[in-house]
């Protein structure tokens, strides 16, 4: 047994005496939360580095998508992907509207933008994509659709931070984007979200409904929730901006040994880096064939957590299978084969900025050798 773990992931920290600065000037100003000036300063640098028009920024990548679908009132079905953090499924039953699950494209493990017509009922008013593991969406195809129906499309890009298409931003796809700043994302504010929209009215609103719905100190314009960031969180983003180029990179670095080792293991694939996608290795799925690996997904998965390394089965069991859902018609394993191939046959290598050449090799020799390993 190795005594050092390898996680599949490990927060990019800021650096604590700048940090400690930032908690200085809070503490002396004693403004705390409520739109503060690190809030308003993260705003401003995020829309910048990101590349888009507007973001609002929330204390989570979940609240976000909630108040997106309040925010376009939308109601009835919305249709999204199994293939996802459950999180995407549990704001749109939140919202009080029905999930309805359509297939995932084998290739890139988003929404089959062929299937999403067959699911238009005239109780749709909504398409909730994922760009997963931060792999662009088709947004062309999705939006052809979405206008022909009249639908609202809002992306749930918590794992695409950075991601951009020919040089410009996937975020500015769709009606709204979100994105989550969680610990085990790429950039992280410690617990955190935004959302990125096109205009100054809609930025405006949603700044209102994140603060209950106050627009001013006597007006409610609607049944807004709490989800505002608060300064220490703020500060900690302006610091982790900074360095997030280079977390981008090392990640980077990681996949190309990864790719470089595992691409000629019988049994082993993974997904091609798309010409003109600026990607930012947010996760390394793997996809285990078990017939010509001679190990099943999970004897590997099992196989690697008595080594230390700790892969984990994103995203698996899908949220269809959950049994919240699965009572739901569009759940069926009949409606979803691609999506349960996926679950099925998944394990995300550890990817993070901090792993070190040994732990890159660590992993890789434990998935080359089909064992179990001691090096
Ligand atoms: N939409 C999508 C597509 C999402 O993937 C998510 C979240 C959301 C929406 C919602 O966004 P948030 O509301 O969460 O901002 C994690 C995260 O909790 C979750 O944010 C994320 N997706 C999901 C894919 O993964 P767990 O249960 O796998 O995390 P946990 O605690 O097991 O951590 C995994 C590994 O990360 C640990 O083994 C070690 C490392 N780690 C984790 C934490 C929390 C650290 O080193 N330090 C830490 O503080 O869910």
């Amino acid at each position: 047994m190795y005594d050092k773990q390898i996680t599949v992931t490990s927060p990019l920290l800021p650096d604590l005496e700048e940090f400690n600065l930032m908690l200085k000037e809070i503490w002396d100003s004693k403004w705390i939360t409520n739109n503060g000036q690190f809030h308003k300063q993260l705003e401003k640098n995020l829309a910048e580095y990101l590349g888009v028009p507007f973001v609002s920024l929330f204390t989570n990548g979940t609240l976000p998508l909630l108040t997106a679908l309040q925010a376009l009132r939308v109601t009835g079905e919305v249709i999204t992907t199994p293939y996802s953090f459950v999180a995407t499924t549990h704001c749109i039953w939140w919202s009080g509207c029905k999930p309805v699950f359509v297939d995932i494209d084998p290739h890139t493990g988003n929404i089959d933008p062929e299937k999403l017509e067959a699911a238009i009922t005239p109780k749709t008013t909504a398409i909730m994509p994922v760009h997963v593991y931060g792999k662009p969406c088709d947004t062309k195809r999705i939006q052809e659709i979405a206008d022909k129906y009249g639908l609202k499309v809002i992306y749930d890009a918590a794992h695409a931070f950075g991601v951009k298409v020919n040089g410009e931003s996937i975020l500015n796809a769709g009606d709204m984007s979100t994105l989550s700043f969680h610990a085990t994302k790429v950039y992280n504010t410690l617990e955190g979200g935004a959302m990125v929209m096109h205009d100054e009215a809609t930025k405006k609103r949603i700044d209102y409904l994140k603060n209950f719905g106050f627009a001013g100190e006597t007006e409610v314009i609607a049944p807004g929730i709490n989800s505002k960031m608060d300064e220490v969180r703020a500060a900690y983003g302006i610091l982790n901006l900074r360095q997030v180029d280079a977390a981008i990179e090392a990640r980077h670095q990681v996949a190309i040994k990864y790719r470089a080792a595992l691409q000629k293991v019988d049994g082993i694939t993974f997904m091609d880096e798309e010409c003109g996608v600026q990607h930012n290795y947010s996760y390394f799925p793997i996809f285990v064939d078990a017939e010509k690996y001679g190990l099943t997904r999970d004897e590997l998965y099992f196989k690697m957590k008595a080594a230390n390394v700790l892969g984990r089965r994103y995203f698996y069991p899908l949220i269809s299978e959950f049994s919240t859902y699965r009572g739901l018609p569009s759940a069926t394993k009949e409606n979803l084969p691609n999506a349960h191939k996926m679950a099925d046959s998944v394990i995300c290598l550890p990817m993070h900025h901090s792993l070190s050449d040994e732990d890159v090799e660590r992993v890789i020799h434990i998935v080359l050798k089909n064992e179990t390993s001691t090096l």
